[in-house]
């Protein structure tokens, strides 16, 4: 096991991190900007090292930056939690080549599902279902028109150095398609510096689920189960479900063990999660995260497993401590993200929180780095806090959920918690009855 670990990030997910640590028994050490000086999670590390000025490409962006923090107070592995770093292979590969252990994927696996082509070429070699689309790049004109007109339109044409939503054009028919090729292909150049891109069936009212996975890079690989994060807004998430409400065990069974065997073969090290939409019982692989995700606690509450530790295990070299049959799945669970932004336009709402009362109670957890007193400073992602809610039924769990909304203050700044109390009042939130465009269109037509 290791003796010290850096946590590359701040926020919430620094203090999931470190206290996953400090129940190893391993020392932490906080990196932080400038304008993190007073952060909890750098209290709360054992060590910590200032590693730039207040713009994250400076600090927490900053490789040799982080490789020198590591150098000097002797770290042995980095958890890079999401974001910043996380996904970056040559981070890892620097890392690794420096003697220190990337708790995460190895550079390899972190590449391979970087290049979207490539991933989706990875998981259809690996049996993983996944959307009808081109094979490969669709780099001339011609080769657009024949590839759209095989598929049928609508078509999504989808950067290859894309993800979460950048880089995206639908074409609705012929007549649309070449401007949309040709205005995808600059947008993707000008957002990535690589003008390659593919082409799928568009689904129009898919729902996001996604398979949380767990490999020890030695061949043992699990599955948690799945988690919908349709509730989405600009390709944010807003609120995240484990334990349904669409997808019935007998499906999340064998589409967990479809992405579990595929890790399986991969070899694939640390947490993973596939990204599938769901449409009409069906499941058509998108992408896949080769990190710890934001809604990852979802997960943790409806299985009993402590992703963090599990993270930190392998990457030591250690097997996975747990088995497929192992792995068992009880009630519900909800997130919902609090953010510091105005409920109504999502305009962030940095400022001084001069009253904080999180919920608390039976079913209840918060993941939070906040504090009464604590200046939000305006750098950075505007995630305050993580409201997670478990019930035995979906049922239990919106109850809980609407009084732990009720519960929850934070004050002095503008925060999401008042579109949650709007949203636990819908019926078809209630009957979860929603896909990915849900939330855009209420918001659309609630305006207040
Ligand atoms: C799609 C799609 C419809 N059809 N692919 C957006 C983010 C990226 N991960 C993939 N995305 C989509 N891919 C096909 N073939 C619709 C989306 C999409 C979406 C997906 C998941 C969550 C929210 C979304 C919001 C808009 C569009």
């Amino acid at each position: 096991m290791f003796s010290k670990v850096l946590i590359a990030n701040r926020g919430e997910i620094a203090l999931r991190i470190l206290r996953a640590c400090k129940e190893l028994g391993i020392q932490t050490v906080a990196v932080h900007s400038t304008a993190d000086a007073n952060a909890m999670h750098v209290r709360l590390a054992d060590e910590s090292v200032c590693v730039g000025p207040a713009s994250a490409r400076d600090s927490y962006l900053n490789i040799p930056s982080i490789m020198a923090a590591c150098e000097i107070t002797g770290a042995d592995a980095v958890h890079p939690g999401y974001g910043f770093l996380s996904e970056n292979a040559r981070f890892a590969q620097i890392l690794t080549e420096h003697n220190v252990t990337f708790i995460g994927p190895s550079a390899h696996h972190i590449e391979i599902m970087g290049d979207k082509i490539t991933a989706k070429k990875t998981a259809v070699e690996l049996g993983i279902p996944v959307v009808p689309g081109s094979e490969g790049a669709v780099a001339t004109e011609a080769d657009a028109l024949r590839t759209a007109k095989e598929i049928g339109y609508p078509v999504l044409i989808k950067a290859t150095a894309g993800g979460g939503g950048r880089g995206m054009k639908v074409a609705r028919s012929e007549a649309d398609l070449l401007t949309s090729w040709s205005t995808a292909r600059s947008e993707a150049k000008a957002a990535f510096g690589n003008d390659s891109v593919y082409m799928e069936k568009y689904l129009g009212k898919p729902r996001h689920i996604e398979v949380q996975v767990l490999g020890d890079g030695q061949g043992r690989a699990v599955h948690l189960g799945v988690r919908d994060c349709s509730l989405q807004r600009r390709h944010q998430k807003v609120w995240e479900e484990a334990g349904g409400p669409t997808i019935e065990p007998k499906e999340r069974d064998e589409i967990g063990e479809i992405c579990a065997a595929a890790m399986r073969k991969l070899k694939y090290s640390g947490a993973g999660t596939i990204e599938f939409l769901y449409e009409d019982g069906n499941f058509y692989f998108i992408e896949m995260n080769t990190r710890l995700q934001v809604e990852h606690p979802v997960t943790e509450r409806i299985t009993g497993v402590d992703i963090v530790y599990e993270q930190i295990r392998v990457a030591s070299g250690e097997p996975l401590s747990l088995t497929q049959e192992k792995v068992q799945f009880f009630g519900h669970a909800i997130e919902v993200r609090i953010n510091a932004e105005d409920p109504q336009t999502f305009a962030p709402s940095p400022g001084t929180i001069t009253f904080y009362h999180p919920a608390g109670g039976v079913g209840v957890r918060v993941d939070s780095a906040v504090y009464q007193g604590y200046r939000i400073p305006p750098y950075y992602d505007s995630l305050i806090g993580k409201l997670i809610v478990y019930g035995r039924t979906r049922e239990e769990c919106l109850q809980r959920l609407r009084r732990a909304i009720d519960e929850f203050v934070v004050d002095g700044i503008k925060t999401t918690l008042p579109l949650f109390q709007r949203l636990i009042k819908e019926p078809d939130i209630l009957a979860g009855r929603y896909d990915i465009h849900w939330l855009e269109k209420f918001l659309a037509e609630n305006k207040a």
